[in-house]
């Protein structure tokens, strides 16, 4: 774990890889992992009324409104005092960046540019556990036994927003939304962006990126995601 506290945010479209890199930047380097996409799930599984409302957007492929997720985010990272941490999936709008920029600073965002191809590739095969959020791929993670999660053995199944026909549309949306976001970070000089078609490609350029921004660090781990 670094003596200070290391604050970096991962940018990315749907299936670009953000969850995963993201795991293996906190296993890595002993930064606590918080997923947006999680969060909200979590809430919608626990019936909160924030999640009850996330969800009637989430149904539709709708990004949950700024208020909803910020409400939801914030107060959780303004507790993260004393832990360093990567965080996956927000700021999606620039009023996200906006709010988070009010809360703390950021020492790096990573932004991942993957092919629509690829993207559209990987969701189709992309099962997941909805109690844990654990994320596997029929082609590049599988699970141990066919269609079960590794840990519970509870059956996985597949995000109705990762069907092909929700596809499309979610990643066109992605990107218009995201130019802001991206253009903010870019002047702030704090952004950082990665290029290609394979997750095992780019990590090593990702992990040298935080090792040189940590110099500090302890507890790597050898098994990856
Ligand atoms: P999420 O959960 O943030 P998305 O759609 O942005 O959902 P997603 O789908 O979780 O992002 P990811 O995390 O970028 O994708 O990618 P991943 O899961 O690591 O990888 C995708 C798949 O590809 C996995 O199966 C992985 O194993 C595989 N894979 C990775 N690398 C490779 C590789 O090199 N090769 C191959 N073959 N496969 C690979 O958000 C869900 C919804 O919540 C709401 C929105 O409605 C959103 O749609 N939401 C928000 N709304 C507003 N504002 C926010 N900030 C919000 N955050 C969430
Ligand atoms: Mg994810």
């Amino acid at each position: 774990m670094a003596n200070r506290i290391f604050r970096a945010v991962v940018l990315g479209p749907p299936g670009s890889g953000k969850g995963t890199i993201s795991a293996r930047i906190a296993q890595s380097f002993g930064l606590q992992h918080l997923s947006s996409g999680d969060f909200v799930r979590e809430n919608i599984s626990a019936s909160t009324e924030a999640g009850i409302l996330a969800k009637t957007y989430i149904d539709k492929d709708l990004l949950v409104p700024d208020c909803v997720m910020t409400c939801l985010l914030l107060p959780r990272l303004e507790q993260m005092t004393r832990h360093s941490w990567v965080l996956d999936g927000f700021p999606r709008t620039l009023a996200q960046a906006t709010a988070l920029n009010d809360t703390c600073s950021l020492d790096v965002v990573i932004s991942l540019n993957i092919p629509l191809e690829t993207l559209k590739e990987r969701l189709r095969h992309r099962w997941i556990h909805p109690a844990s959020g654990r994320v596997y791929n029929m082609e590049f993670n599988p699970p141990q036994v066919h269609g079960m999660d590794d840990i519970s053995r509870e059956p996985l199944v597949q995000r109705d927003e990762d069907k092909p026909e929700a596809l499309v549309a979610r990643l066109r949306h992605y990107k218009d939304i995201a130019k802001p976001v991206i253009d903010l970070y870019r002047s702030k000089g704090i952004l950082h962006s990665f290029s290609g078609t394979e997750t095992n490609k780019i990590w090593p350029y990702i992990n040298s990126l935080i090792t040189g921004k940590i110099p500090e660090v302890q507890g790597a781990s050898q098994t990856l995601p």
